[in-house]
């Protein structure tokens, strides 16, 4: 058996710290103002808190690029401030984990200042320069980027800087130099600035992009997929790279080693293939404690990238979960997270329901019961307790202000008005992309209260508010909902406790299917392993509008609800059903 440790049952929170609170009215959230809701974010009944970034940064991707590890940036508070939330939290047995994000730093970071200033400079050496390739058009010397990898926020994956004729990598903005961590040098001062924040008792890291700190020694181009464009999706040539795992081995000898029960969780974007993903945290390996994989994240993911239409199905999200939850358990020895939620995607009630307002607070809990009765640490994103979902359509586009979003929306269009010759070009299928699917919707501002002003998120002038808030908070607020017994807040509250209560079964037990067709319910059995004879808990997941939707129990039994996510079978709760009865769920219904 492998060994139990407390992150397995933990349910983890995430703070976008630029949008949960603002305490001094600058229309930017901040730690004071996190400080001051950590009666709430108790009151859910989570364990830790992954905050994202709130370090020194220029802000060009909202805090992923960090001028200074050790800083906080002025308009989050200080570090003083940070310590201050550590103790706050731990009153209540809360872990705060900080974000690392160390695949890359900002160009305004010291050392990336030092690296562009000359080829001699010591520092030279801790990014990635690269001469580029040089051709003749028009008998003049061009000069061209080293390789054909694409940005993941668009263009080419190269800068070039004049200052000394070379190129520098960047796999994010242009504002985002990526690390070399081929320098044992850069890697002992990223030790450094790890065992800083850890000295200060936090609960660990979550790790950004982690698997693509070590890129292919040859920088080999990526395949063509988009003969259209000379820049290629290059994910599958610098994701899970040659070192990557020495690297980690590194990182877990030299620090994390040294501080007992920390956790850690990286971030493996594009990695689909369980096996690669085992290998980080298999227990003779144990680099890091879990990962965040993207599977189920990114089911809505077109097939020419995140904003082109996607057809997927109720059959896909069933076996992707399955797939997931089969390959890495408890009992596999390797360990994993769920999410549906994150500063990186739109409002799940939004992608995974209809849309209609209706309908809302039923695709939420159906969620929440979901996420609580399946395999891996539990995170969950703020506002998700409170079942946000996207931007109302009275929202413009043009008003999004996530570098993504932007970068894409004008690559396309200077595509399309290319093509067309000057003409005026058609966007609509775009917005309507972005409408469902933008990062923006993850870091609209929590909505507290509906009669204060900005909904409470800030006292500012509305036209400072760093994004814009959502227009429903009417029908969508803290206050109300906390009022309000049959809540969606209510719900997680009640399920996050549920979970803890059943977690031989929902943590530690396995995960077993019952049907992986595009049949409306998604029907899954809990196994509990507990050779003393413990109890397995069935789930019935009506996961469409239709309401009378019939799925027949098992023939095994007999059955007692234990929870339901609809008010009409709350008559039921406690009672028994026979093995091999019919069961009825109405719309977006739980059991
Ligand atoms: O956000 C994505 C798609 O919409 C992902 O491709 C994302 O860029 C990827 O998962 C890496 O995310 C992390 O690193 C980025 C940062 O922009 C994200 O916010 C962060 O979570 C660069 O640091």
């Amino acid at each position: 058996q492998p060994t139990r440790n407390w992150w397995h049952e933990a349910s983890i929170y995430q703070i976008y710290p630029a949008s949960f609170k603002d305490s001094n009215a600058d229309g930017f959230g901040d730690v004071p103002g996190i400080i001051s809701k950590v009666d709430h974010i108790a009151s859910l009944g989570v364990d830790a808190v992954w905050l994202s970034p709130c370090y020194k940064s220029p802000n060009v991707d909202m805090g992923y690029d960090i001028a200074d590890y050790r800083e906080i940036d002025p308009r989050y508070g200080s570090v003083a401030d940070i310590e201050v939330l550590i103790a706050k939290l731990k009153e209540h047995g809360i872990k705060l984990l900080m974000d690392l994000v160390v695949n890359h730093s900002s160009d305004q970071h010291a050392w990336f200042q030092e690296s562009r200033s000359s080829k001699t400079n010591p520092k030279r050496d801790w990014y990635i320069w690269k001469k580029g390739k040089t051709e003749v058009v028009d008998g003049k010397e061009v000069r061209l980027p080293p390789n054909n990898w694409e940005s993941l926020f668009k263009g080419s994956a190269w800068e070039y800087d004049s200052l000394t004729d070379e190129f520098y990598l960047r796999i994010f903005a242009k504002e985002q130099p990526d690390l070399n961590w081929d320098n044992p040098e850069l890697r002992r001062a990223v030790h450094d600035d790890m065992r800083f924040w850890l000295d200060k008792g936090i609960g660990g890291f979550r790790m950004d992009v982690i698997n693509m700190i070590s890129k292919p020694a040859d920088f080999p181009d990526a395949p063509v997929t988009n003969p259209a464009s000379p820049w290629q999706h290059a994910a599958c040539v610098y994701c899970n790279g040659p070192r990557v795992h020495e690297y980690l081995q590194e990182v877990k000898r030299e620090v994390l080693d040294h501080y007992p029960n920390v956790m850690t969780v990286g971030e493996v974007p594009f990695t689909s293939d369980p096996a690669l993903v085992r290998q980080y945290v298999e227990p003779e390996r144990a680099e890091l404690s879990m990962l965040f994989q993207f599977d189920i994240f990114d089911i809505d993911t077109g097939p020419g990238g995140k904003f082109t239409p996607s057809n997927w199905n109720l059959k896909d999200l069933k076996s992707t979960i399955a797939k997931w939850q089969q390959a890495l358990s408890f009992s596999s020895g390797a360990w994993q997270t769920f999410f549906l939620e994150s500063h990186d995607a739109a409002r799940s009630v939004t992608r995974f329901g209809d849309r209609d307002p209706a309908n809302r607070e039923r695709v939420a809990k159906l969620l929440a019961l979901m996420s609580v009765t399946l395999s891996g640490t539990l995170f969950m994103h703020q506002g998700q307790e409170i079942g946000l979902a996207n931007l109302a359509d009275d929202v413009p586009v043009a008003d999004y202000p996530d570098i993504e979003t932007r970068n894409f929306c004008q690559t396309l269009r200077e595509q399309r008005e290319a093509e067309a010759g000057g003409k005026e070009v058609d966007m609509s299928d775009v917005e309507r992309e972005i409408r469902l699917k933008a990062r923006d919707h993850g870091r609209i501002p929590i909505p507290w209260d509906a009669a204060a002003k900005n909904a409470g998120f800030s006292e500012s002038d509305k036209a400072l508010l760093w994004t814009p808030m959502n227009t429903d908070a009417e029908a969508c607020n803290v206050a109300d909902q906390d009022a309000r017994p049959d809540s969606v807040l209510n719900f997680w509250r009640r399920m996050l406790a549920f979970r803890k209560e059943k977690r031989e079964t929902l943590v530690f037990g396995d995960f077993e299917p019952l049907a992986l067709d595009d049949a409306p319910v998604f029907a899954y059995r809990r196994r509990n392993l507990d050779v003393g004879g413990g109890e397995d808990v069935l789930v019935l997941l009506n996961m469409t509008a239709s309401d009378g939707v019939v799925a027949t129990l098992p023939s095994d039994g007999p059955y007692k609800i234990l929870e339901t996510t609809g008010a009409g079978q709350k008559s039921k709760a406690g009672g028994d059903m026979r093995g091999g009865q019919d069961v009825s769920l109405g719309a977006y219904e739980g059991l």
